[in-house]
C-alpha cells in the first residue's frame, strides 16, 4: 500500500544574490518564492538602490555594499534604480 501526501510543503526558503555591475542589474535569478531572501550586492564605486515600483521594498545600496530583504509579495514586480532610472529590471516571484 502507497502513501501519496495530499500536499507538499515546499522545502526551505532560498537565497538568491543580484549583483548590480558596471551600472546594471545582475539577471533576475529564476523560481523565486515569498519567503526566500534576495541579496543585493552593489559592486560599483557609485551608489544605487533596488526600488520596487509597486512600493515593496526600497534597498538602498551605498557603493561596495550589499543588504538582503525577504520575500513578502507574489507576482511580477518592476525594480528601478531611484538614482539612474534607466536601471531596471523585474522579478517574478511565485507564492
Ligand atoms: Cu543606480
Amino acid at each position: 500500500m502507497s502513501f501519496t501526501p495530499v500536499f507538499t510543503v515546499r522545502a526551505e526558503a532560498q537565497l538568491h544574490v543580484i549583483e548590480i555591475d558596471k551600472m546594471k542589474f545582475g539577471a533576475a535569478p529564476a523560481g523565486i518564492h515569498a519567503g526566500d531572501t534576495i541579496i543585493w550586492k552593489n559592486a560599483d564605486l557609485v551608489k544605487h538602490s533596488a526600488t520596487a515600483r509597486d512600493g515593496s521594498f526600497d534597498i538602498d545600496l551605498p557603493r561596495k555594499s550589499q543588504d538582503s530583504m525577504i520575500v513578502k509579495n507574489t507576482g511580477t514586480v518592476d525594480v528601478y534604480c531611484r538614482y539612474h532610472p534607466g536601471m531596471i529590471m523585474t522579478l517574478v516571484i511565485t507564492p
